[in-house]
C-alpha cells in the first residue's frame, strides 16, 4: 500500500500534562514520520467544522470549551496505512474501551479528555489536512 498522510492533533490535555513527547515518540517508534507540525489555539468556528458530526450532541459545548482551553499540536503524520494505523495506535474513542498499550488506553481516564485526534478515513484526512494546514 502506498504512503498515506493523516491529520493528528494532540489535544490541550496532552500538552498540559506534558505528554506530547511521549505520544510523538510512540508515533515515530511505530515507523511513521512527522511531515509537518505546528502549535495552534483553536476557536469555535474551526471546531464547528472539525466536529460537524457532533454539533447536535448535548456535549458539543463542552467539547468546544475543552478544545479551546489551551494550545493543541497539529500534525501531519505520514506512512504506510497511516490513517488506519494511527487509529489503532490511538485506541478507542470511549476511554473504557481503549485497550492498554494504546495512547488513550494508557493515558486517558475520560472520553472527553482523550489526548489525541486522528482522521478516521482518507476523505476526512484530506479535509482535515486542508482545514488545519491550508
Ligand atoms: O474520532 P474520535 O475522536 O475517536 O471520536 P469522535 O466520535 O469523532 O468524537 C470526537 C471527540 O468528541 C472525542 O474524541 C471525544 C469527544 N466525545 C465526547 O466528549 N463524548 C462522547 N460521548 C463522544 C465524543
Ligand atoms: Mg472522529
Amino acid at each position: 500500500m502506498a504512503s498515506e498522510r493523516t491529520y493528528i492533533m494532540l489535544k490541550p490535555d496532552c500538552i498540559r500534562r506534558g505528554l506530547a513527547g511521549e505520544v510523538i515518540a510512540r508515533i515515530e517508534r511505530k515507523g511513521y514520520r512527522l511531515a509537518d507540525a505546528k502549535m495552534m489555539t483553536l476557536d469555535e468556528p474551526i471546531l464547528r467544522e472539525h466536529y460537524a458530526h457532533l454539533k447536535d450532541e448535548p456535549f458539543f459545548p463542552d467539547i468546544v470549551e475543552y478544545m479551546t482551553s489551551g494550545p493543541v499540536l497539529a500534525m501531519i503524520v505520514e506512512g504506510e496505512n497511516a490513517i488506519r494505523g494511527m487509529r489503532i495506535l490511538m485506541g478507542a474513542t470511549r476511554f473504557e474501551d481503549a485497550e492498554a498499550g494504546t495512547i488513550r488506553g494508557d493515558f486517558a481516564a475520560s472520553t472527553r479528555y482523550n489526548l489525541i485526534h486522528g482522521s478516521d478515513s482518507p476523505e476526512s484526512a484530506e479535509a482535515e489536512i486542508r482545514r488545519f494546514f491550508g
